[in-house]
Order: C-alpha cells, then structure tokens, then sequence
C-alpha cells in the first residue's frame, strides 16, 4: 500500500472525547485519498492496525461542511462536522472589520451552521463601546458575546456555548482565537504571537488547524488568521435572503426583491425606521456590489470600509487544497 500522507486523529466521541490520549498519526492509504479527497479537520475517521502502523480504514459521512472560495475560484473545505462556528473579532488591536464578520455570517447561514460571534479583547475599550460594536447584530438576531482572554470575562458563557458541540474559531490573525482556546482548554498550550506594532495585525502565529477535546464534552478547532475568505457560489438573491438578519423582516411586496430600491420592500423601510443599522445595509450592498458592480450603487467614500487585503490576497500560510489526483508526495 502506498501512503498519500498522515493525518492526526483525535481518539474519542464528541460526547465523551478521549483526553487522556492525544492526537494520533495515522497513515492515509493513497486509495482512500483518491477516492475521499483532502480529510480536513472534524472530519471523523475509522482507524484500523496494520502491523504496528494506525491506518485510516473509512471517512464516515459528513454532518456539515464550511467551505471557502479560495484563489482561482476553487471551493476550499475548511471544516467538517461543525454545530457552530465563532467568529473572532476585536474592538481594536486588530481593529474592527464588519467584512470579514458578514461574510462568515453569511457562509454560516449558506452552509446551515450557527455563528456565533465572539468580540474579544474588551478590556482594550470601555464596555459601552464593545456594546455599541456588537448592538447591530444583536438587534438582527445574530448570537454574539463579548470576552476577554485577558481578563477573563465571557469565559463561562463561552464554555457553555462550546460544551457538547463541534465547533471552530475564525477571524483574522490576532483577534485571540489561541488565547481564547488556551484559557478554556486547560493543556492546550498554543503558541500565542505578537501583534505587529501600532497596526494591531498578527503575524499568523498559528498555521494549522488544531482539534482540541473541550473538559466536559465536545471538539474545538483553532485555525490559522483569515485573510480573505470568498463566499461560495451565490446569487444575489440568496445573499438578499439570506443576509443575517433580513430574513427576520416582512415579506418584500416582489419575492425576489434585491432590497435595492425596489417599491414595497421591508427592509428598505426596516432601514428608514432604524430597524436596521445603516452600517449593517451598507455592508449588505458591499457584497452585492461584489457579486456585480452593476447593482449596487457606489455609496459615499466615508461609509465605505477600506478595501482589505484579505480580500484579495491568497493566504499562502494555510494549507492549499491538494489535487486527489496529483502524483504522490512522498
Ligand atoms: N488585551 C488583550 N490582548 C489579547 C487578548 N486575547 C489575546 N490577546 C493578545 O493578542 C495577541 C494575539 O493573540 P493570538 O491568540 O495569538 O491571536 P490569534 O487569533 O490566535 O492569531 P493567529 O494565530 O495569528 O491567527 C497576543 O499578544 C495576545 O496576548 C485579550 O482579550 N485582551
Ligand atoms: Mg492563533
Ligand atoms: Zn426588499
């Protein structure tokens, strides 16, 4: 048999993972990797012995999926298995950046996975300006809490959001998605970086995704710092319904109403009645303008978010999707 590479697999159920026993290397026939494509973390594997080598035997079939458009327009699959995903981001230090946060919602949504949105961090700003960032989403029905890995706070309620369940930290490089999982996973002793001066960015200290067993029950996954993450194949009319938080709005008077300027649309009056932010709609019209410059109009330069690197650079730092069919490495 010949070996496409290893893959680390963490011994135990989600309901009762195996603490005691760390991730184990296991061999991945060639075969299989043909056959199932890149195993990915939360994916749960059958292991079997062949001789004294632990051998990946079967892949069990997937719950959920997250995937990413990578470079080149290719779907890239981030996690398996996922019950929630928590988006990491901070008041400042890095700053605070709504695209990255309504994409993942948006994929959240798309791929039938609950976000969960996490701003850490906190003890950089006065609490009412953390409830001030957090106020839009909470208004529109998106979960979120405020912590800090530093102080401490939000800890508990994040531990019990995570119990029992599968579930990932994204955001960008620094946010303190390490810092958080070392403080809820007692042994986990992940590398923590330094951000890179008065910017506030992180130097993508961590590089591979990691699947940690949470104390009572459950599987947490750190990942490297998102530096663009392109939404799945969409049409406009999908992110119209499914942009979080507008699915919470009267029906539009046309079911395929783009929220533009269409008559009898509810989210445009939702807007006009501050039922929705103005920061929420104009990030809403950053993405369709995205999708097709056509139709969005522009809106005025200081309302727009600077266009971000992330956007449009691949993250050479994270593991590309390897072709099933490319010859074999070793
Ligand atoms: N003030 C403050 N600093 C924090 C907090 N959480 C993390 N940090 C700091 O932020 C920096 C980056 O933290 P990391 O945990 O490495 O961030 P990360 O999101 O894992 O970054 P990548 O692995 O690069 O994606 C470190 O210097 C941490 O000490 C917090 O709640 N408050
Ligand atoms: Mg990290
Ligand atoms: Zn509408």
């Amino acid at each position: 048999v010949s070996y496409q590479r290893e893959v680390l697999v963490q011994p135990g159920r989600i309901e009762e993972p195996d603490r005691l026993r760390g991730p184990l290397a296991a061999a991945l026939p060639r075969a299989l990797f043909r056959r199932l494509g890149r195993i990915v973390a939360g994916d749960q594997v059958e292991i079997e012995r062949r001789g004294s080598k632990p051998v990946v035997a079967g892949l069990l079939p997937r719950r959920s999926e997250f995937r990413r458009t990578g470079a080149g327009g290719r779907s890239q699959l981030l996690f398996s298995n996922l019950d929630l995903l928590v988006l990491c981001a901070t008041p400042s230090l890095p700053p605070f950046r709504p695209g990255l946060v309504d994409r993942l919602l948006l994929a959240a949504r798309l791929q039938e996975i609950e976000p969960l949105l996490v701003l850490n961090k906190t003890d950089l700003v006065e609490p009412e300006a953390a409830a001030a960032l957090l106020e839009p989403y909470r208004r529109l029905g998106t979960w979120c809490l405020a912590t800090s890995a530093e102080r401490g706070d939000g800890l508990e309620e994040l531990a019990s959001a995570l119990k029992g369940r599968c579930a990932a930290l994204a955001g960008h490089s620094g946010v303190g998605k390490s810092s958080l999982i070392n403080r809820l996973v007692p042994d986990a002793a992940l590398p923590v970086g330094q951000l890179i001066d008065s910017t506030g960015k992180g130097q993508h200290t961590t590089t591979r995704v990691r699947l940690l067993p949470l104390p009572e029950s459950g599987f947490l996954m750190d990942s490297p710092g998102l530096r663009m993450f392109g939404l799945p194949a969409l049409e406009p009319r999908q992110v119209a319904r499914l942009f979080p938080g507008f699915e919470a709005m009267p029906p539009c008077r046309f079911s395929n109403c783009l929220h533009l300027r269409e008559d009898g649309c509810s989210v445009l009056e939702a807007l006009g009645q501050g039922k929705i932010g103005p920061e929420r709609y104009l990030s809403y019209q950053r993405i369709l303008r995205e999708m097709d410059p056509a139709l969005a109009p522009e809106v005025a330069p200081e309302a727009a978010e600077p266009e971000h690197e992330d956007l449009i650079e691949p993250d050479p730092s994270e593991p590309e999707d390897e072709d099933p069919a490319a010859p074999d490495p070793t």
